[in-house]
């Protein structure tokens, strides 16, 4: 392994892969490559944009030609794909650019991966292919339930996955991620969202009861797991990432208005997400039994995460505006408004 491809490195957990692997691997070649779309942000990047083992390449996987030339310009020999439309509620108001991206961009970057012959391609998925847990713990061989567009495209991609694996032999890995957070996530997902509107004692608006769970992991423990996978994961095997901490959304939002020293009358409670999954939860052992732990807590992580929105407002406030309030407007107006 040495030139690795990060597809999607300018996103939230991409860009923390790409900080973490140029300092952490002095002899790989960390190249991103990117299409910058609304979430992709070379800010993300500048912390590492001199660092020799650093390049970044603007492109969009469902581009075959732009994808052949980054593989074989940088003599690329692993890819990373983090490259994907990530947010639910997006999926919800139109699924096309999922479909593109998470389908046919995974399907482009796996068949030119194999054409090019690369040694190593690791997908990043997520739990919410698993569907609704009610009660228990999904384990990497349980089936697929999407429910969500977004769900079901990253389930597509995966699939695509599965049969390169199978069919051409390319060796593969995939790992399944939990609800991430931490510095320089966009702030559409609910943490950023929350913590970003509460600095400005705007209403926060938690999709029904509030009483959903989901297992929060820290940014930095999801890629220290996707690089444990790279390294160690067995060929065509799939890994679940999880932080192994399970929270109603409604306690995970008062955790943080504490910490910002805000009241909790900031809440509102709004009709719920479309089709909205009450539950996720992961096992974890198979990831355990690679040699990874978690380095983080649920309370110290969500401590640096808000110190963190707190001291980087240059970096959140020029995002909140344009294309931003106009999604804002389109996802929450009526909502809030029927809350009134
Ligand atoms: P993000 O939305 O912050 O970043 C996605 C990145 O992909 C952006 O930089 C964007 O510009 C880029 N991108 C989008 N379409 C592209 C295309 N066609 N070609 C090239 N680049 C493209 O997402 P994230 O939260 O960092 O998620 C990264 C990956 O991890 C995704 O695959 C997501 O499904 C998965 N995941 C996320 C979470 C989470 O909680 N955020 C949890 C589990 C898994
Ligand atoms: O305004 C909100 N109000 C609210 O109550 C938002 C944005 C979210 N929520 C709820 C919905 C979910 O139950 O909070 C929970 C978390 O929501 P998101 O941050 O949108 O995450 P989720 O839908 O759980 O999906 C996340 O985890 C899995 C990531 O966005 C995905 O990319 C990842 O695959």
């Amino acid at each position: 392994m040495k030139n690795i491809l990060v597809t999607g490195g300018a996103g939230f957990i991409g860009s923390a892969f790409a900080r973490y692997m140029t300092a952490r691997y002095p002899d790989y070649n960390i190249i991103v490559f990117d299409k910058l779309t609304y979430a992709g942000n070379l800010d993300n990047l500048l912390s590492i944009s001199d660092e020799e083992n650093y390049r970044f390449e603007r492109g969009d996987i469902a581009d075959r030609a732009a994808v052949k030339l980054a593989l074989q310009t940088h003599d690329i020999d692993t890819v990373v794909n983090f490259a994907a439309e990530s947010h639910v509620d997006r999926s919800i108001l139109n699924a096309d650019a999922f479909i593109h991206t998470d389908v046919v961009g995974v399907y482009i970057l796996l068949d030119e991966a194999k054409q090019h012959g690369i040694e190593r391609f690791l997908h990043v998925s997520t739990d919410e292919v698993y569907g609704d847990v009610h009660e228990g713990f999904s384990v990497e061989t349980d089936s697929f339930a999407p429910n969500s567009p977004y769900a079901a495209s990253k389930a597509g991609g995966e699939l695509m996955v599965r049969s390169y694996r199978v069919t051409h032999g390319l060796n593969t890995v995939v790992t399944r991620g939990s609800n991430t957070f931490g510095a320089y996530q966009y702030p559409e997902k609910l943490l950023p969202f929350f913590i970003t509107e509460a600095i400005d004692d705007k209403l926060l608006p938690l999709y029904g009861d509030g009483k959903q769970i989901r297992d929060w992991l820290y940014v930095e423990d999801h890629v220290s797991g996707i690089d444990t996978v790279l390294h160690k994961g067995i060929p065509g095997e799939a890994y679940n990432i999880a932080g192994e901490d399970l929270r109603h959304n409604i306690d995970v939002a008062k955790t943080m208005l504490s910490l910002l020293g805000k009241p909790e009358t900031l809440l509102k409670h709004v009709p719920d997400r479309e089709g909205h999954d009450r539950r996720y939860a992961m096992n974890c052992d198979k990831l355990r039994a690679l040699g990874w732990q978690r380095s983080y807590s649920f309370d110290q992580a969500i401590e640096l995460t808000v110190d963190w929105y707190r001291q980087n407002e240059w970096w959140w406030r020029k995002i909140k505006t344009g294309e931003y309030l106009d999604y804002y407007k389109r996802q929450y107006a009526a909502r809030l408004a029927a809350a009134e």
